[in-house]
């Protein structure tokens, strides 16, 4: 087992313990009515949301087989495909990340800068929160750390002038890939979500396809929330893919199908921890066998 694998099984221990003790493996006949509501409250304690754990247990009771095994098959069934990117179709492929304050979107740009500076890219990256002087300085250790280059201006610079200097010195150097930072901001602040569109929009003047992908960063752990966060994110960035850290934590793991199934969105990248190694690429079957029990026919 890989140990990728190992720490998002640890990270949803509690998910899975808890629907273990509901599900104990029997065929899907064997289940009342009132086991498969107890299954369906455990889902939604697992954060998969009302609506979902409800349609959940209705699919998987109309499957066959062992109830562990229908119900991962309608998990794996709403799950939308998430084929990898592929960032050799643009030169240079350019990729916003956007998110919530605190959700791990620098600690990711510099775990993906890595990942791709190992797979032979050079990588332009863009410190686009002038917030605050600790995150340039921040993002700098990672992208020094990943082999990367950086755009970086004077704190408080407008960070879609930084953007548009990224994209701009990215092409001319002929890099293979940019990505750009963003400070975190809440989905309801309209300052700070106008100052996003606006990134958007400049580094579309700069290189007229991009950004190729928009990835909002969200946090495993905020729960529900997240719903209404990729909501207003979407709407604004235009969001294209999803990441969900901190999956090692209080992650409950359910939003993960929550999100994905309500929005149709790729999950591009889980996070498990801090490390460099702890971010991977979603595998949806890998996902949804370590949030559920061992079958055990
Ligand atoms: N446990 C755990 N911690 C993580 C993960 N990803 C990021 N973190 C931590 O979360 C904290 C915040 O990460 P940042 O990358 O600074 O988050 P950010 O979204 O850039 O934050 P702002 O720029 O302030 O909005 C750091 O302490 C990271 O080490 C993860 O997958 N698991
Ligand atoms: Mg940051």
């Amino acid at each position: 087992m890989s140990s990728f694998f190992s720490r998002l099984k640890q990270g949803l221990a509690r998910s899975r313990d808890s629907l273990a003790q509901l599900m104990p493996g029997g065929s899907v006949d064997a289940l009342s009515e009132e086991e498969w509501l107890d299954i369906e409250d455990g889902l939604i304690m697992a954060d998969c949301g009302g609506e979902l754990s409800g349609s959940l247990v209705q699919q998987a009771r109309k499957r066959r087989g062992s109830s562990i095994e229908a119900l991962q098959a309608s998990m794996l069934a709403m799950i939308p495909d998430s084929k990898a990117v592929q960032i050799d179709a643009q030169k240079p492929f350019v990729l916003l990340v956007v998110g919530v304050n605190g959700t791990g979107k620098t600690t990711t740009i510099g775990k993906l800068a890595t990942l791709f500076v190992q797979q032979g890219k050079s990588v332009l990256v863009g410190a686009g929160d002038t917030f605050r002087a600790a995150a340039v300085d921040q993002l700098a250790v990672w992208v020094e750390r990943a082999g990367a280059d950086m755009v970086r201006q004077h704190d408080g610079a407008d960070p879609a002038s930084v953007a548009y200097d990224t994209v701009q010195r990215g092409l001319a150097k002929a890099y293979d890939v940019i990505i750009i930072d963003t400070a975190g901001r809440v989905q309801t602040d309209r300052g700070l979500m106008d100052e996003l569109a606006k990134v958007r929009r400049v580094i579309n003047k700069a290189c007229p396809d991009a950004p190729h992908e928009v990835w909002q960063v969200v946090d495993g752990g905020t729960g529900q929330n997240a719903v209404v966060q990729v909501e207003k994110f979407r709407e604004v960035a235009g969001t294209t893919g999803l990441i969900v850290t901190k999956l090692d934590g209080s992650g409950k793991g359910g939003i993960v199908l929550q999100l994905s199934h309500s929005f149709g969105l790729p999950i591009r990248y889980v996070g498990v921890g801090e490390a460099l190694e702890d971010l991977m690429p979603f595998d949806a079957e890998d996902f949804v066998r370590s949030l559920l029990p061992e079958h055990s026919l």
